[in-house]
């Protein structure tokens, strides 16, 4: 009996091992800017992806830096043009849980359409690109000059889950006309640390 128990404990820790290290590599590239040119146009390292509604749009600058260069995004002026929502997308096994960091601002002297918010959102989706669970961090819903740092924690990614997708997401609300602009820089996505389970010791 003692014998069949401890195989069982073994069998249960190698699951939680398992768990633990997925094989797929979930890590934001070019998370600072600095591998793209900061001139204006959509982030050239070819690791970001586009993805905005009509004119509405995110170019790389060195304005939009919190160091170096920065993500400079922006809603369109028609009330179609709601969001801009760059992106990264990885493979990811159900069970995942992950911490999305990074950092947001409004800059300087640029419009803002009141209700708009700035936030970093973390999306599972499966296999077919539907979304199975968002998870956002608090956004930036005033305006703001000053840096601020966002950092969110997932729930762990539902059945299902293929792929997720880290979002730099700006919108504004719907039906509203004008430009809102945030800068988005130093972004990061990685495994959160599971809590540590503690080891029982045979007496
Ligand atoms: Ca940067």
């Amino acid at each position: 009996m003692r014998r069949k128990i401890m195989i069982n404990a073994a069998v249960f820790l190698s699951g939680v091992a398992l768990m633990a290290e997925p094989t797929s590599t979930i890590e934001l590239r070019d998370g600072q800017f600095e591998e793209s040119t900061p001139n204006g146009s959509f982030p050239s390292s070819g690791a970001w992806q586009r993805s905005w509604l009509g004119e509405a749009g995110a170019v790389c600058t060195t304005t939009a830096g919190r160091s170096g260069n920065g993500l400079w995004a922006y809603t369109g002026p028609n009330s179609s043009d709601q969001w801009s929502a760059t992106y990264q997308e990885f493979t990811c096994p159900p069970g995942t849980v992950l911490r999305a960091e990074g950092w947001v601002r409004t800059p300087p002297g640029e419009e803002w359409v009141k209700g708009s918010k700035a936030e970093f959102q973390v999306r599972f989706l499966d296999g077919n690109g539907n979304e199975l669970a968002t998870v956002a961090s608090e956004p930036l819903s005033t305006p703001s000059t000053d840096w601020q740092r966002r950092v969110l924690v997932t729930c762990p990614a539902p059945i299902g889950t293929v792929r997720v997708r880290y979002v730099c997401y700006l919108e504004k609300p719907s039906g509203e006309v004008g430009h809102s602009v945030a800068n988005f820089d130093d972004c990061s996505l990685r495994l959160q640390e599971e809590p540590h389970f503690q080891t029982v010791k045979s007496p």
